[in-house]
């Protein structure tokens, strides 16, 4: 069952009352049905539910929450459905940062103290509160699209939190949120980032709000940063070192003890760990 919501910034909106996953489902609607449906995603979309049953994070790790209290929802995300379309596909592994860093800004109008944990958690009080899953996917005319999917863990009671390391906006303010008050606060957000990076054509040094560029923006929001880390790497490989910086590419900078600093890129890293 899909019903329909508006949102002035966004081309299509449909919240699912349940799904196995809201990314397997955005990314089926660009294979499957497509050329028919093709019209109906335009370039910036949304997929929602408080009724995730069988979520994913990377390396198929499992995402949970108990039905009707975590938001979750995939941007389908098609820039060559503008025709004034700007981004090459090399700045698509910027998307996850920029969700990750528009539901940060979200979280920071609620009034918690959140940031970006490298490179794809928002983490509140050293615990995280959203993940971010981006997909890339290439449609039947052999055009690239992304499905990015973020959970938002609103409405978690500390009892139905699934791991220790988590927590949720209920348990940190002690407010009920309203799922689609906070789904428009994302999707307008993610749209005005989208937006702004796709008008400097994919440009993550670019100046593009408030004479930011998204590397600022990043870099001004990442709790990650000044930390000392653990990157556990494929392999049961280990380094140890402190986090220095994101480079131009997005890849996290760390200096180990003898001052050597290496950039490792998501797609090296299992996990990160402060
Ligand atoms: C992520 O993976 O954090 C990305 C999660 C993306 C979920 C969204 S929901 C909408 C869309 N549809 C999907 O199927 N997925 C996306 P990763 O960095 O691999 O972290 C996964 C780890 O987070 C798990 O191994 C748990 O330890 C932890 N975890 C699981 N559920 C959680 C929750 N509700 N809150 C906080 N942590 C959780």
């Amino acid at each position: 069952d899909e019903s329909k919501v508006q949102i002035e910034s966004l081309d299509e909106v449909v919240i699912l009352e349940s799904v196995d996953s809201t990314n397997s489902y955005a990314r089926q609607q660009l294979g499957d049905l497509f050329p028919p449906n093709r019209k109906r995603w335009g370039e910036l979309s949304l997929i929602s539910t408080d009724d995730q049953r069988s979520g994913r994070g990377r390396l198929d790790r499992v995402w949970s929450a108990p039905a009707g209290t975590c938001l979750c929802s995939s941007f389908i995300i098609r820039p060559h459905a503008n025709p004034k379309n700007q981004l090459p596909q090399e700045s698509f592994h910027w998307f996850t940062l920029l969700v990750s860093l528009a539901a940060v800004q979200v979280w920071k109008s609620w009034g918690t103290d959140a940031a970006i944990k490298w490179p794809n958690d928002v983490m509140v009080g050293g615990k995280k509160v959203c993940g971010v899953l981006a997909q890339l996917v290439v449609e039947p005319n052999g055009r690239f699209s992304a499905v990015v999917g973020i959970g938002m863990n609103l409405n978690l009671t500390a009892s139905d939190l699934p791991v220790d390391t988590a927590t949720s906006a209920l348990v940190e303010t002690g407010r009920e949120f309203d799922m689609e008050q906070a789904l428009t606060e994302l999707g307008d957000t993610v749209a005005r980032y989208y937006r702004a990076f796709s008008a400097v054509g994919g440009d993550a040094s670019a100046p593009m709000l408030g004479g930011l560029s998204l590397l600022d923006m990043v870099r001004n929001n990442m709790a990650t940063l000044g930390q000392q880390v653990t990157v556990h790497l494929p392999g049961d490989e280990k380094v140890v070192g402190l986090a220095v910086n994101i480079d131009d590419d997005g890849a996290v900078v760390v200096r180990e003890s003898d001052g050597t600093e290496r950039a490792w890129a998501v797609g090296d890293v299992v996990h990160m760990r402060p």
